[in-house]
């Protein structure tokens, strides 16, 4: 089934926060960023800024009714800031004009004075100084004390791995409105409207059944909208409230790339330890989580950087330590892969030096580690079910490596200034918020008597086709035509006390609420059905529109039976809730079953390198990824490519620049580079290791929204390889990303 937003898309029709029709009196906001990162706001003039023409008003800390906070896990962060600020693009006032352009002419106006302090932007700079957002987490297995004597070899080393920034085509914003009595609409572009609604009942200082949140669709997410969207959702239903007039807040490009949060750059230490047939004994890591101003979601991000410090690997001594750090940038933020990237990024790191200094290639070592069946996650859930091996074999003898490796081989003994490098990256990812409350849904279906559905979840469309999937359930369940299924705005008022639609989860948690709002109507029509053909209750089914009694078509078809129904007074809606079972974690003692199951696949890629320029091609990406009985294998291919994409760019050219001062350097969409076609791999090939899905996937169909961003890492290490190629004394820094400027850099440096 092809995405139900397709022709939308491409004809235009489909509606963006910016675009929902302006009501009568509609006002435009525009933040006042902080000018500095550390210090001390003196005083606002706003004198200037409110005599230009179409200006209503300018909104401060101090008119805010209910509490001046919107930190989601810790209240660390102000909605406004007054006195003291922590970051540049900070908010401190908001501008409500007429006019977008009024708004942004009276914020050039607005004079600030400041006490500025030296800001602090290196997160380890910032552990050294006891600045930490919360305290450190130690995940531990087996005894690595002990180990290191077991070793026959012993590496230590560091590895960097840089921010990113989100780019979604839709930049961060709502449109709020007070509808009567007290109660506030918000249109807002989240991943997760209730934490908007509870956002903005904070701040307003009202129950959260006044505050409604809607959501038709986002233009992109990434994990960026999953909590900063509270931010925008905020200030525009504040300045509502101010001012009694509908308000419409969407930040410019530039705005959202200052102001807003990316991925957490980390710095990380390591020491890897092998037997002498190259098994890893010992694993000891430790990460510097660069948390920016605020805490937002670091903590829960530096926890799932701990899930996957092993990766795919089975360690049996690991000793994994991560601090989040607080420091003068934006608060960092979710971003596909959550932390678990940053940590594969790093083991993959030791493993390649180990490699380097023992003269093997790093697949040698990789491949005799991978995790079994048998074996336990430092955390302590069984691998049972991981099928780490399989796809990395799979992909071995799909690709051809034997012969690929050679034709390198080759190819680089026979050429002067290029290079190729290949290298293999297994992925293995735990499917499940790690945070285990977050892991429900609710959903909501209305049959009408027409016999058209309408549905509404929890889930919130970014692109990824979860739409697409809800309704594929319903069709299935129902054993309608998907054309019968409209799918709802995702709105608070029908389905509350939603998860954010994250961690890859929103088609499995969101489809099962679903499926189990349709059991018990599906029970009640063939109450019904069983009435209408006078049969026996147990031996009437659904195909294709059509009500069957045993293998007997009864001549009942599905808009019959819903009139029928309805006359018969029987209800046609229902609610359903789906928690996902089994799952638990101890943080007293960092032990658990966390994850529903997990998500493998191993990826080769082929990079030819210009050794003379640093300029660098991804020839080729070939991967075997894991989705079961996929239900949409069209959506699973669109999510595994562009995954890989984003991956590839976070680890080669998205290069997010700060100065001393705390400023975004990069703060354009040309200085900082993504992906375009023409540095997109020249091909991607993808196949899907099919197995059994797992009771918990959706219809059998895993998660796939994340995992294969970590493909992408494999393209660095590609790199490396045929740098190495060019110079084998090359020096021992793992430093992502590897943008053509290091890599030329790198090649020739203290050459004689
Ligand atoms: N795909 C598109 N096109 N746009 C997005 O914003 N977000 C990713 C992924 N794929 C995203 C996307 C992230 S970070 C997550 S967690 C998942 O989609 C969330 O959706 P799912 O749970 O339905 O997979
Ligand atoms: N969000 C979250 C996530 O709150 N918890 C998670 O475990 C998670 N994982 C991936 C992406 N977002
Ligand atoms: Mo995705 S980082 O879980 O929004």
């Amino acid at each position: 089934m092809k995405n139900i937003d397709s022709a939308g898309h491409v004809t235009g029709q489909s509606l963006f926060v910016d675009e929902l029709p302006g009501i009568s009196g509609i006002l435009f906001a525009v933040p006042v960023p902080s000018p500095i990162a550390c210090g001390q706001l003196l005083k606002m003039d706003l004198s200037a800024a409110l005599a230009v023409p179409g200006v209503e008003r300018i909104i401060t800390a101090a008119d805010i009714p209910g509490e001046n906070q919107i930190g989601s896990i810790i209240p660390d962060e102000p909605l406004l800031a007054r006195g003291a600020v922590h970051y540049i693009g900070q908010p401190v006032a908001l501008v409500v004009a007429k006019s977008e352009r009024a708004a942004r002419k009276a914020r050039n106006l607005i004079q600030i004075g400041y006490k500025e302090k030296i800001p602090v932007t290196d997160a380890r700079q910032a552990q050294q100084m006891g600045h930490l957002l919360v305290p450190p987490r130690t995940f531990q297995l087996g005894d690595t004390e002990k180990a290191w004597q077991q070793c026959h070899h012993v590496f230590e080393g560091r590895a960097d791995s840089g921010g990113q920034e989100h780019v979604y085509l839709e930049t961060q914003g709502a449109y709020a409105w007070l509808t009567e009595n007290g109660c506030v609409l918000v249109h807002s572009s989240t991943q997760s409207p209730t934490s908007v609604q509870k956002g903005v009942a904070r701040v307003l200082g009202l129950p959260m059944n006044r505050v409604e949140v809607d959501t038709r669709r986002l233009g992109g997410g990434f994990g960026g909208k999953e909590d900063q969207a509270t931010t925008w959702g905020a200030l525009a239903a504040l300045a509502a409230w101010c001012v009694k007039k509908p308000v419409k807040l969407v930040l410019s490009r530039h705005d959202d790339l200052f102001m807003t949060g990316k991925r957490h750059p980390y710095s990380s230490d390591f020491r890897i330890g092998l037997s002498g047939d190259y098994k890893i004994l010992a694993w000891e890591v430790t990460y510097y989580q660069n948390g920016g101003a605020a805490t937002d979601l670091s903590p829960a991000i530096m926890e799932r950087t701990l899930f996957h410090s092993t990766n795919s690997y089975f360690i049996p001594n690991v000793k994994a330590t991560a601090y989040s750090c607080r420091t003068n940038l934006p608060p960092n933020t979710a971003f596909r892969g959550f932390g678990g990237p940053q940590a594969m990024f790093v083991l993959e790191s030791a493993i390649t030096l180990a490699a380097e200094k023992l003269g093997i290639p790093a697949h040698v070592i990789q491949e005799k580690n991978l995790i079994t069946q048998n074996d336990h996650f430092p955390y302590g859930q069984q691998a049972e079910n991981v099928h780490v091996t399989d796809c990395w074999k799979e992909a071995r003898a799909q690709f051809s490596l034997p012969s690929k490796l050679k034709d390198v081989e080759t190819f680089n003994a026979s050429e002067s200034i290029f290079r190729k490098g290949v290298s293999l990256m297994p992925v293995c990812f735990g499917i499940s918020f790690t945070n285990t409350p977050l892991n429900q849904a609710g959903a909501l279906v209305h049959l009408y008597r027409d016999g058209s559905i309408g549905i509404s979840t929890g889930a919130v469309e970014m692109g990824q086709g979860v739409n697409t999937r809800m309704v594929q359930v319903v069709a299935s369940a129902f054993s309608v035509h998907p054309e019968r299924i409209r799918i709802e705005t995702t709105n608070t008022t029908r389905v509350a006390n939603t998860s954010p639609t994250a961690a890859s989860s929103a088609a499995d948690l969101n489809g099962k609420a679903l499926q189990a709002a349709c059991l018990p109507l599906l029970e009640r029509l063939k109450k019904v059905a069983a009435g209408m053909t006078g049969t026996a209750e147990q031996t009437i089914s659904f195909r294709d529109e059509k009500v069957f009694s045993g293998e007997e078509e009864s001549g009942v078809n599905w808009v019959k039976l819903i009139e029928t129904a309805y006359l018969e007074r029987i209800s046609l809606s229902e609610a359903g809730h789906y928690a996902t079972p089994e799952i638990h974690f101890d943080k007293s003692i960092e032990k658990g079953y966390p994850f529903a199951y997990y998500v493998c696949g191993t990826a080769i890629t082929t990079v030819t390198l210009d050794c003379l320029r640093g300029q660098y091609k991804v020839d080729s990406v070939e991967i075997i990824h894991e989705s079961c009985k996929s239900f949409n294998p069209g959506l699973d291919l669109a999510q595994v490519e562009g995954a890989l994409v984003q991956g590839i760019g976070w680890m080669t050219m998205e290069e997010v620049a700060y100065n001393e001062k705390g400023k975004l350097l990069s703060d354009s969409l040309s200085t900082y580079k993504i992906p375009d076609i023409h540095s997109a791999p020249g091909m991607i090939s993808v196949r899907f290791h099919k197995s059994d899905g797992p009771a918990l996937a959706i219809m059998g169909s895993k998660a796939v929204g994340e995992p294969p961003l970590m493909y992408g890492i494999g393209t660095y290490f590609a790199l490396r390889n045929a740098m190495k190629a060019f110079r084998p004394d090359l020096e021992p820094v793992f430093d992502a990303p590897l943008t053509p400027e290091k890599v030329l850099m790198a090649l020739y440096h203290n050459k004689q």
